[in-house]
């Protein structure tokens, strides 16, 4: 489909769920032989074997309170949507949350709170949270606005409720930033891709807050930045080994250590590799390389699959897939919605 068409916006969704899912099966492990990951997806193509229904994770159920938000009040709410993740938590507890955000969760669910940012800055020692879980459920913010600045201030401001932390919020602003750039097709020219994050993340990464917390967390002055650097420089190779991409990039739960990641996993699957099935579409192979890698491969599946299928479109998805997915269909019917919302705003309604 042409630019932010419906196919695309399907894609997003449905396959950021379907990276939760699947990924689930090796969050925390070390090392997974592609064989495993390979054996896993086939799985999900053999009706004989049963695999069942795999559920969605905090990934997906955060990532569904956004959207609800999004789609109810045609807009960013901050209480609404504060709200929906301290209800969701209470209703299901049980998603695999971060240690940390489980107390942000609790917060938010109290009555007399006054100001929905405040649990998410006492989080340790009021230092704020660096993980990934901003930037996890940061796609459905570039569904619902067309325009860029938009998309970085929601995007920001909807991590916030959980991640004060520099890192973990601009964490958000990237992936929300490559959802974007991908809508509009700006991966068929992965080089420009790249480039213009680097240019939108330079500025994001500039802000006072920003150097402070890359100082405190001494790393380098724009780290995500820094990271965009080594993505550009790892996808100019022709060869890459899985503990390279590790060892440059990370595969861990902090923010700096996933979302380049997921980036980088998308640009490396754009052309058929031989670690991977022929047969295999674009948005396969993405999924099937984030969970090789291990670490956090529920995450890191679920922002490459939004991207990647911001790119491809619903039509790169294994129909087998998406039905032994949890909230895969209901992903479908929101993308369908938060077209439409999207196309409303661009045309200023
Ligand atoms: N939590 C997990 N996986 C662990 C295994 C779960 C298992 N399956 C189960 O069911 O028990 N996955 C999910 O968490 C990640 C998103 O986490 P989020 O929302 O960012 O949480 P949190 O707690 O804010 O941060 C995660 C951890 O990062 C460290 N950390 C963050 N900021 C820090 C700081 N300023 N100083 C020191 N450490 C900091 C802490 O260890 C946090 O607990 C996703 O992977 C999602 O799938
Ligand atoms: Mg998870
Ligand atoms: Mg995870």
């Amino acid at each position: 489909g042409g630019p932010a068409s419906l196919s695309r916006f399907r894609g997003a969704l449905v396959a950021a769920v379907l990276g939760d899912c699947v990924g689930g099966e090796f969050e925390g492990a070390e090392e997974v032989p592609m064989e495993s990951v390979l054996q896993h997806l086939n799985s999900l193509d053999d009706e004989t074997k049963g695999t069942g229904i795999l559920e969605y994770s905090d990934d997906t159920a955060m990532a569904r309170c956004v959207v609800q938000s999004l789609l109810t009040r045609a807009s960013f709410d901050e209480q609404d949507m504060a709200r929906r993740f301290a209800k969701e938590y209470s209703a299901s507890p049980g998603r695999g949350y971060g240690a940390g955000v489980i107390q942000v969760l609790k917060k938010l669910s109290s009555p007399h709170l006054s100001d929905v940012y405040q649990p998410a800055r006492d989080q340790f020692n009021g230092r704020g949270s660096f993980g990934n879980g901003g930037a996890m459920r940061a796609a459905p913010f570039a569904l619902a606005f067309p325009d860029l600045a938009n998309v970085k201030m929601y995007a920001r401001l909807g991590a916030m409720l959980t991640h004060s932390c520099s890192l973990g919020y601009n964490g958000a602003v990237l992936q929300a930033l490559a959802v974007h750039l991908s809508l509009q097709g700006a991966l068929d020219l992965p080089q420009q891709f790249i480039s213009r994050l680097i240019t939108e993340m330079e500025e994001v990464e500039s802000e006072e807050a920003a150097r402070n917390d890359a100082r405190i967390l001494k790393e380098a002055e724009k780290p995500l930045c820094e990271r965009l650097h080594r993505v550009r420089d790892l996808m100019d190779r022709s060869k890459i080994s899985i503990e390279e991409v590790i060892s440059e990039l990370g595969n861990g739960i902090a923010a700096l250590h996933s979302v380049p990641t997921a980036i980088f996993c998308v640009l490396h699957c754009l052309q058929p590799r031989e670690c991977l099935p022929e047969s295999y579409s674009g948005l396969e192979r993405t999924i099937a390389y984030c969970l090789a890698l291990g670490g956090d491969t529920d995450t890191i599946a679920c922002m490459a699959g939004a991207i990647a299928g911001a790119h491809y479109g619903i039509e790169a998805i294994p129909q087998s897939w998406i039905k032994c997915c949890e909230g895969a269909e209901d992903a479908d019917m929101n993308a369908k919605r938060l077209h439409m919302l999207y196309h409303q705003s661009s045309q200023g309604g």
